[in-house]
């Protein structure tokens, strides 16, 4: 059994800051209290809180393989065009696509654990694996053709992160049907087969798992087959999580309105029953209309501001949209940095960089700019998620970040002041105590019991795959 208690002198709830805040879970890991402003009596005999509690955070995308190198490609790869430099998004890709051809279930799933131990020591409580490298080397299922999916589960469960898995359709390389590549052999699902893998699948996703669909974005997937997915999908499960990759570059963008005379938002907000199942992973380019439908559909913007920064992909327009109540959280997706704080403070960073102001998210409700974004990016992360997590309210599990009340750099600070620290005075993740997932401790002073053998898995994997 699981069930538990904890007392938080401040604790971030769904409505603000709360204090003498008593909190009682089931043997499930399900919250059953939440009170705030309970007497001594009720505290007495209940562990303490190490410093002001937070929701733990829900990590709305990733694709764990590209742990495995991250950090390295940064640098030239494409000679230099005139006057200009030529290394883009599309040639990461190509460097990428390199890594994704060599791995296999055992460097997956130790690149995985790695990186799913670096998730929670970051304040990351649950995952959406957007997962693709499906097959072999040579292109042709595993004799279990869930075998990869299975490994990420595995990994997950070993750490003791939850997890949406979000199996990737993949049919063709571009808009118009374009056939796929070569070097895109271990993504590729006839839609049939995709639903049968999900099928396979469904049995192992309960409790901390959960189990969606991402059809990999408009130019991997043609109208016909997306349809045919998310209907198949609907079929077995009316409520899943559909997440798909849109308008991260601005060739995408130009192509869709070359093949569609339209842009890709608008199309998908025009083709699929697009609201708040669906997550628009990046949406970076959109228009004023675009981001005003989007808003007001209900789903979810994937902003994974690391990620878009590395692969230059654009700033997310965020005032207009956060000001129309559209819904947001964040990614790590390729894990160029795995840090709760840093992508909070990424996003706000980028709006004040372009409009040349500061404080840009905060709202009337929210001064603090730090409160606003941790609490929309929990509750959005845990929409695109799937699952009853990302707020301290009775009926979600009792995944927490704990703030360390004790540290120099917080000590004295009132809840709200602590968060805005740890957001914007980097202290890396120095700065959490301790971090729960269904009330069971997974991090505590900044360490994982599964740190040292994990680490040494993943160098040990990372250099199989790094020699040639
Ligand atoms: C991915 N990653 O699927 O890993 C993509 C790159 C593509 C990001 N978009 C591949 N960040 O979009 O074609
Ligand atoms: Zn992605």
């Amino acid at each position: 059994m699981n069930a538990g208690t904890l007392f938080a002198t401040e604790a971030l709830l769904p409505a603000g800051w709360a204090r003498n805040v008593l909190f009682q879970w089931d043997g499930t890991g399900t919250l059953v209290t939440v009170r705030p402003d309970a007497g001594a009596a009720d505290a007495a005999g209940v562990p303490h809180a190490a410093g002001p509690v937070l929701p733990g955070m829900p990590n709305l995308h990733s694709h764990a393989f590209q742990r495995g190198f991250a950090g390295l490609t940064e640098y030239r790869s494409e000679p230099a065009g005139d006057g200009g430099q030529s290394d883009s998004f599309w040639s990461w890709r190509k460097l990428m696509y390199r890594f994704a051809l060599r791995l296999s279930p055992d460097t997956l799933e130790a690149i995985a654990t790695q990186l799913y131990v670096e998730m929670l020591r970051a304040g990351y409580t649950s995952v959406c694996e957007f997962h693709y490298v499906h097959h072999g080397e040579d292109g042709k299922p595993y004799a279990e053709p869930a075998e990869m999916s299975l490994r990420l589960l595995r990994a997950a469960r070993n750490a003791g992160i939850g997890i949406t898995l979000l199996p990737v359709l993949y049919q063709t390389a571009g808009f118009g049907g374009k056939p796929a590549l070569a070097d895109q052999r271990r993504f590729l699902h006839q839609t049939g087969a995709m639903l049968d893998l999900l099928a396979r699948l469904a049995p192992h996703c309960h409790g901390q798992a959960r189990l969606g669909l991402a059809p990999h974005s408009l130019r991997a997937v043609p109208p016909e087959s997306l349809a045919e997915a998310v209907a198949g999908l609907r079929a077995m499960d009316a409520q899943a999580p559909v997440h798909i990759h849109i308008a991260e570059q601005q060739r995408e963008v130009d192509e869709c309105i070359t093949l569609t005379g339209t842009r890709p938002v608008a199309w998908l907000l025009d083709h699929a029953e697009v609201d708040a199942r669906w997550c628009l992973v990046h949406a970076t380019h959109m228009d004023w209309d675009e981001r005003r439908r989007l808003a007001h559909s209900g789903a979810v913007a994937g902003i994974c501001p690391t990620t878009e920064a590395n692969l230059g992909d654009g700033v997310f327009d965020a005032a207009p949209y956060l000001a129309q109540g559209g819904a947001w959280g964040i990614g790590s997706d390729s894990h160029a940095s795995v840090s709760v704080a840093e992508e909070l403070r990424l996003f706000e960073y980028g709006q004040r960089l372009g409009l040349q102001r500061r404080n840009v998210l905060a709202s009337d409700t929210h001064h603090q700019v730090a409160d606003r974004l941790y609490l929309d990016a929990a509750a959005g992360g845990a929409r695109a998620s799937g699952r009853a997590i990302g707020a301290l309210a009775v009926g979600q599990q009792a995944d927490f970040a704990v703030l360390d009340g004790a540290h120099p750099a917080l000590a004295g600070l009132p809840g709200s002041q602590a968060l805005a620290v740890h957001v914007f005075a980097n202290h890396g993740h120095e700065t959490l105590a301790e971090v729960r997932t269904a009330g069971r401790i997974r991090v505590q002073h900044g360490a994982h019991p599964l740190q040292p053998q994990a680490g040494e898995r993943f160098s040990a994997a990372r250099a199989s795959l790094l020699t040639d």
